[in-house]
């Protein structure tokens, strides 16, 4: 059945249901399906390549140390095909810092390359840090290496350059007694990085999003500004909880947050979000906004353990987005 009529027939479950919609199948993606013998499969980034949506999901396996597989599906929603052996693995012996794994990844599309960037953390035994990799098809990839330092996570390139140069969004955890914020860093060639700056910092005490903040998937360019998505953790007595929020930067000059929700629009309800290896954990790394229907759709983690869906329609989230306060 077409998503949109499903839509239509789909009762609302979840309060916090005022943009995005859970697909009534979920989880849509779990280790079972796994062509290979692993843990867990979550936090994916997503792409439409040539009509297909291309899910770059994270694998754990059973040791703890996580990879990144392909899987293709025309509809995005079943009909999932999975790479048969991971699709980008941890190379220690040519990247030292991949030692503990390769996690949780971003793709943005290059225009003026031509090609697919993905950026992942790069587990290294002293912590985490941002490398990039690119594909013309998600068959084959180069390794950039890493292109932040250590100790850095979350991020995601922008499409097109800002005023020359290249310009990404990253989350530097520098020291845990203070909270993540989230910093942007500009590049003339994708490989030095410099004029780091702070664009939006985690809010304060009990806030929903005061302890650390990380974009979900890449910005998206639109008339108002560029959309991004984010992630904001609340640590508690009983753990984090990973929730999820939206701002609006300014198109010419992204560092200025132009709006910032005030309440979090998803937070951990259904039960694949709430119970699993990391229960209380949307992690979103992936959206495709089909123009077309004017639909967005959004591929997340769900307690990190497996991949669900969820869809909004773009018109609501920039009015919405409109409508939040001043960032
Ligand atoms: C973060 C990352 C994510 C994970 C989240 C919740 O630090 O490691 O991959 O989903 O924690 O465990």
């Amino acid at each position: 059945m077409e998503l949109m009529e499903q839509k239509k027939t789909l009762k609302k479950q979840y309060h916090d249901e005022i943009l995005f919609t859970r697909y009534k199948g979920n989880p849509i993606i779990t280790s079972d399906m796994w062509p290979y013998p692993i843990n867990t499969v979550f936090n994916p980034a997503a792409a439409e390549v040539n009509g297909e949506t291309v899910l770059l999901a994270r694998i754990e396996d059973k040791f703890g140390i996580s990879h990144l597989t392909v899987a293709r599906s025309k509809d995005g929603i079943g009909d999932w095909k999975i790479d048969k052996s991971p699709s980008i693995e941890p190379e220690p012996d040519k990247h030292p810092e991949e030692e503990l794994g390769i996690e949780d990844p971003r793709i943005t599309w290059l225009e003026e390359l031509k090609l697919w960037a993905i950026t992942y953390t790069a587990y290294s035994k002293d912590g985490p840090l941002v490398s990039l990799a690119t594909t013309k098809d998600f068959k084959t990839f180069k390794k950039l290496g890493p292109i932040l330092r250590q100790i850095d996570k979350d991020a995601a390139l922008f499409p097109r350059r800002i005023n020359g140069r290249w310009a990404i969004i990253h989350r530097p955890y520098l020291n845990p007694a203070v909270p993540a914020h989230m910093w942007m860093s500009f590049s003339p060639d994708l490989k030095h990085w410099g004029d780091f700056q702070i664009i939006m910092r985690a809010r304060k005490g009990n806030a929903w999003d005061g302890a650390k903040l990380g974009i979900c998937p890449e910005p998206i360019e639109t008339p108002d500004g560029w959309l991004m998505l984010y992630h904001g953790v609340r640590e508690t007595c009983y753990g984090s909880i990973y929730r999820i929020g939206l701002a609006l930067l300014d198109l010419d000059e992204p560092w200025k947050v132009i709006r910032r929700s005030k309440d979090w629009i998803m937070t951990p309800l259904a039960p694949y979000e709430l119970l699993g290896d990391v229960g209380n954990v949307i992690f979103a790394g992936g959206w495709i906004y089909d123009k077309k229907k004017g639909i967005v759709r959004l591929y997340y983690g769900g307690a990190d353990t497996c991949i669900a869906l969820a869809t909004a329609q773009m018109k609501d989230i920039l009015n919405y987005i409109k409508k939040c306060p001043k960032g």
